[in-house]
């Protein structure tokens, strides 16, 4: 039985797009997807992925069937009819890989949007991902917990709708676990964070699950880029200038935040801890850094000159100075 070659084409055709649209999904050439901005970057990644298999399989398969199937054969030195022109084709072709590159364009600028790329700080909706959207649960516990409960729970019938429906969107957004400010900054060779509520000021990064972090970025001498793989961000530090950008983490680790620009001869060992962990985990580090920064300023209140006497001040400083530490008394008596 001979198969028609419209049946042919469209079996590849099923294939070929099976097979891109596996592919496009199971590459595992990404790392973790450690936020929700990683979740969508993923999406458009992998989007493209299939596209790209796609047409890859489809070129180099036809580029394989015809090497094959037209080759030259024994005793023919024939150069084969001359064809030349189609316009129905070149229009196929300059109409489909226009349609693929506007609607990649569209989704990207949608993703960077989601991402917060125009407008960083400015209050919105967490992107819905497939992580947040597997616990209903917790999100709804959190938009209800915002405000009064039981306003929440059975809404006045009173009340306009258009009052209720404001209401309904301003919870949705404190509830959404309010955001924690971090200030970076970028210097030769190393990271800084500084969290402004509390005015702790580390060389390592923690961040609770599920909360936004709100970056306010800037650099201390030259360029540098805050690039975090797991999070897929990357943004620029820049001398004299703030950069904000936000994120959401979602999944608890320790992940390097690596310097993307570089910044001189040590740009290659300039790295940072970022600890994604639960809020209660996050509570107590803050905690720790806050009591070890009240130790370091007791110690410093210990040493406090002015309340010492001359000699008490002095006698550290004795045996660097080549005296008896009686001399003091001498001096000063
Ligand atoms: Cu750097």
């Amino acid at each position: 039985m001979k198969i028609p070659s419209s049946i042919w084409t469209l079996l590849i055709g099923i294939v070929l797009t099976l097979v891109s649209l596996w592919y496009g999904q199971n590459h595992g050439l990404l790392p973790t997807a450690a936020s929700d901005e990683a979740v969508l970057v993923d999406g458009l990644f992998n989007t493209m992925m299939i596209v790209s298999t796609g047409i890859f399989l489809l070129v180099e398969g036809i580029l394989i069937y015809a090497a094959i199937r037209y080759r030259r054969r024994a005793g023919d030195n024939e150069d084969g009819p001359p064809v030349e022109g189609n316009v129905p084709l070149e229009i196929l072709w300059t109409a489909i890989p226009a349609i693929i590159v506007i609607g990649i364009s569209v989704y990207s600028f949608e993703v960077y949007n989601d991402m917060g790329g125009f407008d960083p700080h400015s209050i919105h909706e967490a992107p819905m991902t497939q992580e947040s959207m597997a616990m209903p649960g917790t999100a709804m516990a959190a938009t209800l917990s915002a405000g009064d409960e039981t306003t929440a729970a059975l809404p006045d019938t009173a009340t306009p709708a258009v009052d209720n429906a404001d209401q309904m969107s301003q919870m949705q957004y404190e509830g959404n676990a309010p955001h924690i400010q971090v200030n970076v900054a970028g210097l030769q060779y190393a990271w800084i964070f500084t969290y402004p509520e509390t005015g702790v000021t580390t060389g390592e990064m923690h961040v609770p699950i599920g909360r936004e972090v709100r970056i306010n970025m800037t650099a201390n001498d030259v360029i540098h880029a805050f690039w975090v793989p797991e999070f897929r961000l990357k943004q620029d530090a820049i001398p004299g200038r703030q950069s904000e950008f936000r994120f959401t983490p979602r999944k608890a680790g320790d992940y390097d935040l690596i310097c993307a620009e570089l910044c001189g001869p040590y740009h290659g060992a300039m790295k940072a801890q970022v600890v994604v962990e639960s809020q209660e985990a996050f509570d107590e580090w803050m905690q720790e850094q806050l009591v070890a920064s009240r130790e370091t300023l007791n110690q410093a209140v210990a040493v406090n000159p002015a309340e010492q006497s001359p000699d008490e001040f002095l006698a550290p400083y004795t045996k660097d100075m080549g005296i008896h530490p009686e001399m003091l008394h001498q001096v000063h008596h």
